[in-house]
């Protein structure tokens, strides 16, 4: 009995570390303080975060880690807004290096969408602000989403 049980908890604990970038996908809520690149929260692959801008000057960090197997791969990093918003987000590698984007977003209005390529090993960060031509919304999320294919 008392093994069965030491059993189980061990495997819940192995899945729950090895699982967390892949298996699980996950929703990660925007926590504060994230405003700067030490403070960036983990997106695995194909988790989706929601937060809330909450305040003029907020700016949600979140990154990716690229692993050894990953260079080449397309990136695609989609954001939408609360109705009545226009948030934007910026993507950079490492410690603020320019990432070149392929915008997918059709139009005003749309989402934000782009894509591009990973390298092996970068740290990509995502970080989601306000427009300044538009308003916030603290009562509703947006969505950020990467997706690796
Ligand atoms: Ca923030």
């Amino acid at each position: 009995m008392k093994i069965n049980k030491l059993v189980i908890s061990l495997t819940t604990t192995f899945a729950l570390l090895v699982g967390s970038q892949s298996a699980f996908a996950a929703t990660v809520y925007d926590k504060e303080p994230n405003d700067y690149h030490d403070a960036a929260q983990f997106l695995g692959y194909g988790d989706l975060a929601m937060g809330k801008i909450s305040s003029e000057n907020d700016h949600d960090w979140f990154y990716f880690q690229a692993g050894a197997n990953d260079g080449g791969r397309t990136m695609t990093l989609h954001l939408q807004s609360p109705a009545n918003t226009k948030y934007l987000f910026v993507i950079n590698k490492n410690y603020g290096e320019p990432v070149p984007v392929t915008v997918l977003s059709q139009g005003s209005g749309n989402p934000e969408w782009v894509s591009f390529t990973l390298e092996a090993n970068a740290r990509y960060n995502f970080v989601v602000f306000k427009s300044s031509f538009s308003g916030y919304d603290p009562n509703n999320y947006y969505y950020l989403s990467p997706w690796l294919y």
